[in-house]
């Protein structure tokens, strides 16, 4: 993308509305706009990184074996009936009436869609283990929106529901999720630490947390500093293999790890006291196991191997995708702006023509730009007509892992610059090789 043809309204002026550093660098670098309280237009840039959240999650959801589709933000309000949650949801689901008078309502999770679309196709257990999820806005009016897109009252999430004949396949259900969401993160370039939760209105007693440590997280957290040390690194997941998933959720779920709501200080107190930290959270994710709870209420069965009908077992399993973009810029910006991974990355490298109109500059930056784009690099340049220091502070506000400076006293030894957005590292190469050791440093991503 050529910058002179980018829709990148950058604001000078730290917007006096946003309370934390994610949301204020999200509508600094043009990533968003409100629309209304809790709810954003996203822009080009925050677009393109919502875009490769969603894409990573989708490649490790399919990884796990689990399936994609695509349900309504509306919903009818008689199948939260027959569970009985569209009286105890409250204030926080968004009521409509369509032109007949029929109620419905903007879905703030699926549970009840989702079983209801398996009770009419699945009756056996022949079928099972089934997962299924989407990945779709969802609605809550949410009292005190706040902090952007942490916050929002419509927001992307991914949800996923299992079915399994009974309790331990619906248990290797959840430890495959929670697998997939270690290894989401871990690829998203963050540590999002699993933590023994309360369930909520979801329901069900066995559930986790995915949160990411920061000054502003809205949760309070007290964990082992042990489970920092964990990673999956590029260890192979077989996810059929019942045995593995869980072992990694033992090592996961080992060391102490809770939120404010489950926090059990007896028990904390039996961590050596070194590695007993407080500190505050962001909740990237949560994954329920709730047994037959909907399936009872809205009569989900299937027939087993004897013979028997049964109420199917679930679970549901989200992660809040927007929640992230916020999340990561929290972990991961300094005193200049954002400094994406390479894995979420909206341009994997900013080229920068320090000269603009520079006949040799100029034909040194478009044979870049080519280049990069045949190697998949996805380069953004800006082809401006401003002084270095303005685009060099767009390149860091944005926060783009890479940039090639282009400039004609480089250009007269035949070499351009290389400069890490996260050290702040300069390198000069040919423009070969710049290219070269990008292609190399994204083929593993
Ligand atoms: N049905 C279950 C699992 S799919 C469910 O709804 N779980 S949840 O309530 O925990 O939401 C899943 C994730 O969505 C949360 O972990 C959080 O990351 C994100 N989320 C929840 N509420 C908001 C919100 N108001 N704004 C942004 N993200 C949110």
């Amino acid at each position: 993308m050529r910058m002179s043809r980018y829709f990148l309204p950058i604001l000078k002026e730290t917007p006096a509305e946003a309370q934390i550093v994610s949301h204020r660098l999200m509508l600094r670098a043009g990533m968003i706009r409100q629309a209304a309280a809790g709810i954003y237009s996203w822009l080009p840039l925050g677009f393109k990184v919502l875009r490769r959240l969603e894409d990573i999650v989708h490649q490790e959801q399919i990884r796990a074996g689990h399936n994609p589709m695509l349900m309504p933000t509306l919903q009818s309000a008689d199948l939260w009936r027959e569970s009985g949650r569209y009286d105890d949801y409250g204030e926080e689901m968004l009521r409509i009436k369509d032109r007949h008078g029929r109620d419905l309502l903007y879905g703030p999770t699926n549970e009840e869609l989702i079983t209801d679309i398996f009770r009419n196709n699945v009756h056996s257990y022949k079928d099972l283990p089934l997962t299924l999820y989407h990945i779709q806005w969802k609605f809550r009016d949410e009292i005190r929106p706040r902090f952007g897109v942490m916050r929002g009252r419509e927001f992307f999430m991914k949800d996923g529901y299992n079915f399994d004949v009974d309790k331990p396949s619906a248990i290797q259900a959840y430890n495959r999720h929670m697998v997939s969401y270690l290894r989401t993160y871990e690829r998203m370039g963050l540590k999002a630490i699993p933590m023994r939760a309360a369930s909520g209105p979801i329901g069900g007693d066995n559930t986790h947390e995915f949160l990411v440590l920061a000054d502003t997280g809205e949760s309070e957290v007290f964990y082992d500093s042990a489970i920092l040390d964990l990673k999956l690194g590029d260890r192979t997941v077989d996810y059929d293999d019942w045995g593995q998933c869980e072992s990694i959720v033992t090592e996961w779920t080992t060391p102490y790890a809770r939120t404010d709501e489950t926090h059990d200080q007896a028990v904390f107190e039996n961590v050596p006291e070194e590695r007993r930290k407080t500190s505050r959270g962001i909740e990237v994710g949560q994954i329920f196991y709730f047994g037959t709870k909907y399936s009872d209420a809205m009569n989900a069965k299937v027939v087993t191997q004897d013979g028997d009908r049964v109420p199917v077992h679930m679970g549901s399993h989200g992660i809040g995708v927007s929640r992230l973009v916020g999340a990561i810029i929290e972990a991961s910006h300094d005193d200049n702006g954002i400094i994406w991974p390479e894995a979420v990355a909206p341009f994997r490298v900013g080229i920068v023509n320090l000269k603009q109109g520079d006949e040799e500059a100029d034909g040194a930056c478009d044979g870049l730009y080519k280049a990069a784009m045949a190697l998949g690099l996805d380069p953004l340049y800006d082809d401006r007509s401003e002084r270095a220091g303005a685009k060099f502070a767009t390149m860091d506000l944005i926060g783009l892992p890479w940039r090639i400076t282009v400039g004609p006293r480089g250009l007269k030894n035949g070499v351009v610059e290389l400069t890490c957005r996260k050290t702040g590292e300069s390198e000069e190469l040919t423009p070969e090789l710049a290219l070269q050791r990008l292609s190399e440093i994204y083929a593993g991503i």
